[in-house]
């Protein structure tokens, strides 16, 4: 199979092209081959996306919302597909994969919703016989940059909201999972989206992403990613003037004080810190212990963290499954060395997995270090695997402190059944999304999605707020007073 770019509604051969494999980070197995793009290629997208923009503009909100309901239906026909083809491009685990698929269907009913909706406000004007408003416009040709980790809902996430709005887009998902956007594809053209509407480029962010952020006729980059290419992306947008949206890296914890249900902690920090072998942005990497529980909670994790099953995520009854490639694992690798070196105790895991069937995909061990400093590399980094940091306090003052420690901001969850230390947690925590009494993934769509710090730049994905991205305010001031009114100047 080999994937091509999309665009203008269809798919483009094009002569010697250069492809890349797809893996299976379970087996090894190759996929597909996906295009890599040139600049040419986006340019080429781009002027399909303008050609179709305008019309599509025109077309009523609550019929651009129309498609979104069809392409949410055809979604969830597709449920079961999507996520055995999900499971196998990244690997996450099928239950996961099938939760994954389902925010991207919530999303598209979500969003087909706004189309009923997509509020303007009507304000007084400060003239007799003059009447102000302020609309939401569609922008023109938005450019969406999504990577592999959740690879069809951020790309729902960023399409959903752009389509209602009345934006055309061209995406570039993630050269390890082109897959998802090919499939994402063929339900758009099942829906009937009018050819242009959506495009699809592949390929390096250093070329393909660099030519969208650069192209004139892109008005927005709504990315999401690693810290070190949104760097690049608000850098280079910025020089070209453009609609930034970022949402990057975390290194969320789990604070658990000493009033806290420990077990249901462990099992908070289980599935936040283990899930989709801990390749969340929202995933846990720190827990912040109190140190009257730090033993109780320490024995009851290493416990429980040995019935986890690792394994292909096709299987249904495995809950860890691999991380995405060598370079993954290699990193990972390097935080376990680090974490020995700064004098972290490891309690669990530490290694991969090599033997049997496991040699030809990419396993980690979960792991779990104890008595980590807070201002550790291992405390402070993200690392983006199955790696958890234990980390001792006194009280609650200095587990918010931890907290907000890190140069990230994304997300954070307190465990305990004081409704005093509760409050004052969710006020205090700096983080987009605060949890209580659960892990620190799990984010639904209706709500923004986002983080503070250097999690990203001030926007959202998710909810309404994903509109703000997506559309300009344009405010409309209608005089029909019939003569010169001039707003500011002393008439009387
Ligand atoms: C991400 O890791 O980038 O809140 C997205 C969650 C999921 C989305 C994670 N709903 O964990």
């Amino acid at each position: 199979m080999q994937l091509n770019n999309y665009f203008g509604g269809s798919w483009q051969e094009g002569e010697g092209a250069r492809y890349t494999a797809v893996l299976n980070p379970a087996t090894g197995e190759e996929l597909a081959k996906v295009r890599l793009s040139t600049k040419e290629d986006v340019d080429m997208a781009v002027k399909a996306a303008k050609a179709a923009q305008k019309k599509w503009a025109l077309v009523p909100a609550p019929k651009r919302a129309d498609y979104l309901y069809t392409i949410g239906n055809i979604m969830k026909e597709k449920k079961e597909h999507l996520s055995q083809v999900l499971t196998k491009e990244m690997g996450k685990v099928i239950e996961e994969a099938r939760g994954e698929v389902q925010e991207g269907i919530d999303m598209a009913f979500y969003m087909a919703g706004e189309g009923r909706r997509l509020f303007g406000e009507t304000v007084p004007s400060e003239l007799q016989d003059k009447f102000a408003m302020s609309v939401r416009a569609p922008i023109g040709v938005v450019g969406l940059i999504t990577p592999w980790n959740f690879p069809i809902a951020i790309a729902t996430w960023k399409s959903f909201p752009a389509i209602v709005a009345g934006n055309t887009f061209v995406w570039k998902p993630a050269t390890e999972t082109p897959m998802m956007a090919y499939e994402m594809a063929l339900i758009f053209e099942e829906a009937g989206l009018p050819e242009g509407v959506a495009n699809i480029v592949f390929g390096s962010g250093s070329e393909v992403g660099t030519a969208m952020i650069e192209h004139p006729d892109i008005r927005v980059i709504s990315f999401t990613g690693s810290s070190d290419t949104g760097r690049h992306v608000a850098e280079t947008g910025g020089k070209h003037l453009k609609k930034v949206s970022l949402e990057m890296g975390g290194k969320n914890a789990v604070i658990v004080m000493d009033d806290a249900d420990i077990d249901l902690a462990v099992e908070g920090i289980l599935w936040s810190a283990f899930g989709t072998a801990g390749q969340r942005c929202t995933a846990c990497s720190r827990v912040i212990v109190h140190k009257d529980v730090k033993e109780e909670l320490e024995q009851k994790l290493v416990g429980a963290m040995k019935g986890l099953t690792i394994g292909n995520g096709l299987d249904e009854s495995v809950k860890i499954g691999p991380v995405i490639n060598g370079k993954a694992l290699e990193k990972i690798q390097s935080y376990i060395e680090i974490g020995k070196e700064e004098g972290a105790t490891l309690l669990s895991g530490g290694n991969r997995l090599t033997d049997g069937d496991f040699s030809n995909g990419h396993y980690f061990e979960p792991t779990l270090f104890s008595d980590v400093k807070w201002d550790s590399r291992l405390a402070q980094e993200e690392i983006f695997g199955p790696v958890v940091s234990l980390i001792e306090v006194a009280n609650l003052e200095e587990a918010i402190e931890v907290n907000n420690s890190v140069m990230y901001g994304l997300s954070s969850s307190i465990f305990s059944r004081d409704v005093n230390k509760v409050f004052r947690a969710q006020r205090d925590l700096d983080t987009g999304i605060v949890y209580v009494n659960a892990g620190t993934t799990g984010a639904e769509i209706h709500l923004p999605f986002g983080g503070t710090k250097g999690t990203g730049n001030g926007h959202r994905d998710s909810g309404v707020a994903a509109l703000d991205v997506f559309t300009e305010w344009k405010s409309i001031y209608v005089d029909f007073s019939g003569k010169l009114q001039r707003a500011q100047i002393d008439t009387e």
